[in-house]
């Protein structure tokens, strides 16, 4: 965000952030469905605000963590559609050069230091670089996102209590979207607020609303800013919802009746052109941030699918074993 920006440019612009989000995801499951794109995929459909909110409140040293449901958190953090889509379509200018697929792929160039698809294994790994950067003299913030299921992850534990005794500048992000692979969170979990686990370790744990993006923009930069100024680590707890399966393919047999049409009611997507709406922001300019990602991304899909296959024996290429 700008100085000279109106509040209503912002919004406009975390609209337009979400759509170029949800068109990539749109995207990727077409070409999953089709066969171009092989292997597991999981989309964060409905969990847009999340990463929007969340990486503009960041500064380009910083380093972002996330999980297998990353896309979108990686083009929020700056990295080019094109690059994700190579990525993903095994070609050579991806930013793996096609060796990480969906699961693995990362763009430390972006600060974005890739998805990781244990569990809960992103926690550690963002300790690091927070006390990493407390020697190089960076001033780095590590954000780590992770799910709800991850919550009871022993490495995240133990993560949050490091990071909080030695006050290290790390923001954990819980994006609670209430399932973990397909069990709810109330089958595995007695409290009901997360971020209430915060206490625990000595640390402030909020739980906030993760459906929209200027919410989460404001809790995450407080986080942010406190953990630079030496405040020790945050908890956040984003309450949101996805609207796909876990991977393309799930059945989605423990949703209840009514469940998908009660949650689309409150996707930041369409929340927020309600709220534009409302406050007389006029239609075309409504409209201009979806045609504005759409053309982004359909640019950038037929960029990647021109782009050569990724060679076989580039497989090896950074194998140290
Ligand atoms: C250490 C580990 N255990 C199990 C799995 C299998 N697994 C993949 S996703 C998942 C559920 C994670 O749920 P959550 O943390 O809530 O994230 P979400 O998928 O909802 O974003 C599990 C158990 C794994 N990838 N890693």
């Amino acid at each position: 965000m700008t100085e000279t920006e109106t509040g209503t440019e912002v919004l406009l612009r975390d609209l337009c952030d979400m759509w170029r989000v949800r068109l990539l995801e749109e995207k990727i499951r077409d070409l999953r469905l089709n066969g171009d794109v092989v292997g597991s995929v999981h989309l964060c459909i409905g969990q847009e605000a999340g990463p929007v909110g969340a990486c503009s409140a960041l500064e380009p040293a910083d380093a972002l963590f996330a999980t297998y449901r990353g896309h979108g958190w990686a083009l929020a953090r700056g990295v080019p559609a094109v690059g994700i889509l190579a990525e993903l379509l095994g070609r050579a200018t991806g930013v793996n050069g096609g060796r990480g697929g969906s699961a693995y792929f990362s763009a430390p160039e972006y600060g974005f230091h890739g998805e990781n698809s244990i569990v809960g294994g992103g926690a550690p790994l963002a300790v690091g670089a927070a006390l990493a950067g407390r020697f190089d003299g960076t001033g780095r913030v590590a954000l780590c996102v992770f799910g709800d299921g991850a919550m009871n992850q022993g490495s995240v534990h133990e993560s949050m209590n490091f990071a909080a005794a030695f006050d290290l500048p790390v923001v954990f992000v819980c994006e609670n979207n209430e399932y973990s692979e397909l069990t709810p969170i109330r089958d595995m979990v007695r409290a009901d607020v997360l971020a209430d686990r915060a206490r625990a370790y000595g640390i402030l744990g909020e739980r906030i609303d993760g459906n929209d993006p200027a919410v989460v923009r404001d809790r995450v930069g407080d986080a942010v800013q406190s953990a630079r100024e030496g405040g020790g680590p945050v908890l956040l707890e984003l309450m949101t919802a996805r609207l796909v399966g876990h991977y393309i393919g799930d059945a989605e047999q423990y949703r209840q009746p009514g469940e998908l049409e009660r949650l689309a009611e409150n996707e930041p997507i369409a929340r927020l052109e309600r709220t534009l709406r409302s406050a007389g922001t006029p239609e075309p300019e409504i409209e201009a941030a979806r045609d504005d990602a759409a053309r982004e991304i359909e640019t950038a899909t037929q960029e990647a699918s021109a782009a050569p296959l990724a060679d076989a024996e580039a497989v090896r290429r950074h194998v140290h074993a």
